[in-house]
């Protein structure tokens, strides 16, 4: 993220996987069964497969979910052919093409802790844990701090259900985050200067908003592994950075966390990083940004355009930096 080596519109198309690649193989190992998972376990021509390694997934059948028709946008929504192709995943990375990297990421099974100030302490499988959340899908624009800009359709619940679900008690004032942490898996976690593994973290008020997203799925299907699988965070109103990919674990807590760029850089990356035209990086200007898989460029709006749901969160916060 601090050093971009090149525009990526001229990144040659010969280093992109394209995505039919990931769903034939996938349809392939659905098509396999029952006899395919016994073959992915004693055959080694399959074990180099991720998906083999995966097994099914009995998430399938909840996808595609009913569109919340109070989250759509004006703005067109980014093609899956492009936004499945340009990630920021660093565990994979410190660049856009991680897609193919990422496939080595196993996510079956997928255990969440879920602890600290709550009532409910836990550690639940991912496939538990969906059953238990009602899936919806919305219309969500995606703004990154690099100036980069999407829209697309996320499947997922609410925040605040997961919250609910966890029983915060009194004093917990923030949600912790944490992403998987396994270097043979995401070669960028040998990368020492990073402060692995990624964190990040809200308030709990910013929690219980109806805009605060966990994801399971995009473009009406379980997400694929570059956009955070099995589970991710998002928050459409503030950078991409603070949407947390594959999350393992949630803590409620009454200390800030402070997030993996906040660590890094703390004059650039903050804890509350909401979108705003008018507060530019350090290094470049927010006042637009780039729509992916197009050159347009297009003003950036404050929130990124959410304000009328989440700018009374911010109110009588003076002195703190809210668009960093
Ligand atoms: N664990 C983890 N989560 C992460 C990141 C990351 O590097 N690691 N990058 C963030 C950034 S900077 C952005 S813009 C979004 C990108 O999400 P996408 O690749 O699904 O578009 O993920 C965010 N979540
Ligand atoms: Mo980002």
């Amino acid at each position: 993220m601090n050093v971009i080596h090149r525009p990526e519109w001229i990144i040659p198309e010969r280093e992109a996987t394209p995505e039919g690649v990931f769903f034939n193989r996938r349809r392939f190992m659905k098509g396999l069964g029952a006899v395919g998972l016994g073959l992915a376990a004693g055959g080694p021509a399959l074990m180099g497969n991720a998906f083999a390694q995966d097994g099914p997934d009995p998430t399938l059948g909840l996808y595609p979910a009913k569109r919340n028709e109070a989250f759509t946008l004006k703005r067109a929504i980014t093609p899956e052919s492009v936004t499945s192709v340009y990630n920021n995943f660093y565990e994979f990375g410190s660049h856009k093409r991680i897609s193919r990297a990422a496939q080595a990421l196993k996510i079956r099974p997928w255990a969440i802790t879920i602890d600290g100030m709550v009532d409910n302490p836990q550690t639940i499988d991912f496939d538990d844990l969906i059953k238990k959340m009602s899936l919806q899908e919305r219309l969500y624009r995606h703004r990154c701090v690099e100036a980069w800009a999407m829209a697309v359709p996320w499947t997922g619940f609410p925040l605040s259900e997961l919250v609910k679900y966890a029983g915060p008690k009194n004093g917990a004032k923030y949600v912790r985050f944490e992403t998987f942490e396994d270097p043979d898996v995401a070669s960028g976690q040998k990368q020492f200067w990073y402060p692995w593994p990624y964190v990040e973290g809200v308030s709990m008020a910013e929690a219980m908003n109806d805009l605060a997203f966990v994801a399971t799925g995009i473009y009406g299907k379980p997400l694929l592994k570059q956009y955070g699988a099995p589970i991710r965070l998002v928050l459409p109103w503030k950078y991409g950075f603070k949407s947390i990919k594959s999350i393992v674990k949630i803590t409620f807590t009454d200390q800030r966390p402070v997030g993996f760029w906040e660590k890094i850089g703390a004059s650039e990356y903050g804890f509350w990083a909401n979108v705003n035209p008018e507060v530019p990086h350090p290094r470049w200007s927010q006042a637009t940004e780039r729509l992916l898989g197009t050159n347009e460029r297009v003003p950036t709006q404050l929130y990124n355009g959410y304000g009328a749901q989440v700018a009374q969160l911010y109110t009588n916060m003076d002195g703190q930096n809210l668009f960093r």
